[in-house]
């Protein structure tokens, strides 16, 4: 029989608000507590050290039980002979109870979790270790799995870390949800609270190490005030076992230490190094080490001296080793200067180019951190061939958490199955299994350091990334460098229990959504390896494929009016496919053996190139933006039959950003294949692109107070033009004439909605309003702004059920405010089931 306390505590779980704070540690009431209604109601500690983590862990526990199971237990600190849960290291576990049986070796931050016994063991390698194990054990129960377990956990690799590219002045680059959680106007942030619950995060999925500060670093981050300011930061992550590491900039010496030269050997610079080391030690003592940008995107390094990339590692490696610190040097070096003009150019080199010849130079504290790809975090890249190439040299991936590519958290794009992907990718060298999660891990070529850093850039939004969903992603990335093994799948359910419900609904919807969404996020934008497609001169969201070529930032497509695509072969293009190991290199030499979805990566062909599906490259290019921008829509509608199943605050927002999404993807479709169309005159085998017999374009109304706008990029308006009000003061009105047949439709309205203005609009029919809204989207949603009319603030709102007779008169009103002239692209009229 279920008590009335349990009822209430079980309603509590239900009602209780939820904002997205708590993440996957809601530790939310499960309905049956199955084998745990026996559970020992004390916990013991050993060895806990205040603050340590296996306090933490004890806290942990007690605040995750009582949540979970209504359970209160209490803590002690020594054996009290009744059934406990028992917390601490193994070395503590065995001076007080002796061996423990444990199949497997425990490995540094490893942990041993048996819950088959009269007590529950939970035993670390270290005190770390001791925490993850409490965290796998609340992730168990907080899933109402009960099932008895024994089992040893160890990591894949001893890196495990964070990057967040927060700047001194509160700003985050490539954030996405809101300012700093560490710093402001030039200082460490005054209110620290909120780290506390990120270090909880972190270390509940096993990251131990976190740099705080942007890798295109500020040099006074190491003034005396905010060193001293660090300390304050590593003692809130210090109870989570999650150590502080800063980014450095390699002018510091001359910027802020009053040399006058930053040459890594010069022994002024030497000497300047080892004390601010010393004085970062004394403020943080069990700090990380340091993470260094050098030579890259304008940043200082070591070649303005013609030193090498490994002497300015080396410089800091040396600062660092006496105190036990590491120093991760990144290796997305390259020249964005590069002539698009020689073809044999390529930015993809640059990593084998600059690091290949280094390979056994770096100290063995230096880990070398590689994008995942030898670009720039696209929707698709095959794996950097850097992974292969250095064998004498630690490395860690870098992947990104922060959607810069790939929607900004605005889109939902699950990225568990992409990181999946590269790090199972057998690169072969030397023809052996080589893959990348192998590599990194350091056991392929048996290095003593390796691992994972994840650019996550958490902000101020209480959600932590500004998007629900997109949480998924931080989650995925820890599980999957503490197990690469894993499947993305089960990571993301795991984490849909723990987030929303184990309601089968709410899992299959979620799981449904976030596994197609990397898919159709490709679809809707790059195929083929092209990369992403998005503006990479302005903000890196909305579509703008032509700010890929004749730039020296060297993403080039190649596209001209017959070919598309990077020739990378080494027969003809620029040698990449030559820097991967031979049996990879051959596959992608030849056209026949590259997988489609790398074709345009690889080679550069004809639109009329016929892919292994039979279609050509262009009417791929139709079909896939056509195909993803329609799933896309599907979206809306799954997570709308997910109503009452998920708290109102989270269903409503996530339904606001779905809605979103599907208007943008389609911004997205008409843009990417209006471009290509216009380029290469071939037009679209289904009559799809350049017609859309439901809309009424606004530069076709009767203008009032409203004039034509040429949008440019022209692509990313329908017909190219745009209307905007005459002025910023005059409020415009635009009508025309409804020649469809009288019926019902949605009414969807195409708009801009730019940083810098709220305008208001107002839709009416035969002036019977149907609808009013505000372009304020910059307060509601966490893309990069733009201040023009283009593809970042091209949106849809969809009004929807209108009646409509033949010959009724639309009207829309937009009355401009600030900067933003209430400018309209189009209106549909969407019969049942169509979308355009
Ligand atoms: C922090 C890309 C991003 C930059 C980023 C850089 C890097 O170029 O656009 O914002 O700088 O990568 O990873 O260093």
């Amino acid at each position: 029989m279920i008590s009335f306390v349990t009822i209430v505590w079980l309603l509590l779980g239900i009602v209780a608000a939820e904002d997205g704070y708590r993440a996957w540690l809601r530790y939310a009431p499960v309905a049956s507590s199955g084998n745990y209604s026996s559970l020992p109601s004390s916990i013991v500690l050993l060895n806990a050290t205040r603050n340590g983590p296996v306090s933490t862990a004890g806290r942990e526990l007690q605040q995750g039980i009582r949540g979970i199971l209504g359970k209160r237990v209490d803590i002690n600190e020594t054996a009290t002979g009744s059934p406990a849960i028992i917390v601490g290291t193994a070395e503590a576990y065995k001076l007080v109870y002796g061996d423990f049986e444990e199949e497997g070796e425990l490995e540094e931050d490893g942990y041993y979790l048996s819950t088959e016994g009269r007590d529950i063991v939970i035993v670390g390698q270290n005190q770390r270790g001791a925490l993850y194990g409490a965290f796998d054990f609340l992730r168990r129960i907080g899933q109402g799995n009960f099932a008895p377990t024994s089992h040893v956990s160890n990591p894949h690799a001893p890196i495990r870390w964070s990057n967040e590219w927060d700047n001194l002045d509160g700003t985050i680059e490539r954030g996405y949800a809101g300012t700093s959680l560490f710093f402001q106007d030039g200082h460490r942030a005054t209110n620290l609270f909120r780290l506390t619950d990120y270090a909880r995060l972190l270390a509940s999925v096993g990251i131990n190490g976190i740099v705080i500060n942007n890798v295109n670093a500020n040099a006074s981050l190491l003034s005396p005030e905010n060193i001293q300011g660090l300390g304050s930061i590593a003692n809130t992550f210090r109870p989570y076992g999650v150590r502080l590491g800063i980014s450095l900039n390699f002018a510091s010496p001359q910027i802020i230490g009053g040399l006058n030269t930053f040459d890594p050997l010069d022994p002024k610079v030497i000497s300047w190094w080892s004390n601010i080391t010393d004085a970062l030690y004394a403020s943080v003592p069990d700090l990380a080490g340091y993470l260094v940008k050098a030579n890259s995107e304008g940043q200082p390094g070591p070649l303005t001296y013609n030193r090498t990339l490994a002497d300015g590692a080396n410089l800091f490696a040396k600062a660092v080793k006496p105190h036990g610190g590491i120093v991760m040097f990144r290796a997305f070096v390259y020249d964005h200067h590069i002539s698009p003009d020689n073809w044999k150019n390529d930015r993809a080199n640059a990593a084998v180019d600059f690091f290949k010849p280094l390979d056994g130079k770096f100290d063995d504290n230096v880990v070398v951190q590689i994008k995942y790809g030898p670009i720039d975090f696209q929707v698709r890249e095959p794996p950097s061939p850097l992974f292969s190439t250095l064998r004498k040299t630690n490395v860690a991936i870098e992947l990104q958490i922060t959607q810069e590519y790939l929607g900004h958290q605005d889109h939902l794009v699950y990225l568990g199955p992409l990181w999946k992907e590269i790090l199972e990718y057998d690169l072969r060298a030397d023809d052996r299994p080589s893959k990348v999660k192998d590599i990194v891990s350091s056991e392929r070529f048996g290095r003593p350091l390796g691992g994972f850093a994840g650019v996550v850039n958490v902000g101020s939004e209480n959600n932590w990334l500004g998007s629900h969903l997109a949480m998924s992603n931080l989650y995925a990335y820890g599980m999957l460098a503490w197990n690469p093994s894993l499947e993305p799948q089960d990571i993301l359910q795991d984490w849909i229990r723990l987030t929303f419900s184990s309601d089968p609904k709410v899992i299959d919807v979620i799981t449904e959504m976030s596994m197609k969404s990397w898919p159709v996020y490709e679809n809707y934008t790059g195929n083929l390896g092209i990369q992403t497609l998005t503006d990479i001169l302005y903000t890196h969201y909305g579509p703008n494929p032509a700010s890929q070529d004749n730039n020296g930032w060297g993403q080039w497509t190649r596209a001209n009016k017959h070919t598309i695509g990077m020739d990378r072969t080494v027969k003809n293009g620029t040698g990449n496919a030559g820097q991967y190991p031979p049996q990879i290199a051959s596959q992608f030499e030849n056209i026949e053996t590259t997988p489609d979805n790398l074709l345009l990566w690889f080679h550069h062909v004809p639109y009329t190139q016929v892919l292994k599906s039979g279609k050509t490259v262009i009417q791929h290019f139709y079909d896939a933006h056509y195909e993803g921008a329609a799933v896309a829509q599907t979206f809306v509608k799954l997570w709308e039959s997910l109503k009452g199943k998920v708290d109102k605050e989270r269903y409503e927002e996530v339904l606001f950003k779905q809605v979103y999404q599907a208007g943008h993807a389609l911004v997205w479709r008409d843009s990417i294949n209006q471009f290509y169309y216009n380029l290469s005159e071939i037009p679209d085998q289904a009559k799809r692109v350049g017609n859309h017999s439901y809309r009424i374009e606004a530069e076709k109304m009767i203008l009032n107070g409203y004039k034509t706008y040429g949008v440019n990029p022209f692509h990313t308006a329908s017909g190219y033009n745009a209307i905007v009000t005459t002025s910023n003061t005059t409020t415009g009105t635009a009508t025309a004439n409804i020649t469809f047949a009288s019926g019902t439709y949605d009414l969807a309205v195409n708009y801009y909605d730019l940083y810098g203005g709220k305008a208001d609009y107002e839709v009416s029919i035969n002036n019977r309003t149907v609808g009013k809204w505000a372009g304020d989207l910059e307060d509601k949603l966490g893309h990069a702004p733009s201040i023009y009319l283009d593809g970042h603030t091209a949106t849809r709102i969809t009004f929807k059920g209108v009646n409509v007779t033949r010959g009724d008169t639309l009207r829309i009103l937009g009355k401009p405010n600030g900067i933003e002239p209430a400018p309209l692209d189009y209106v549909s009229f969407l019969p049942p089931g169509i979308v355009d």
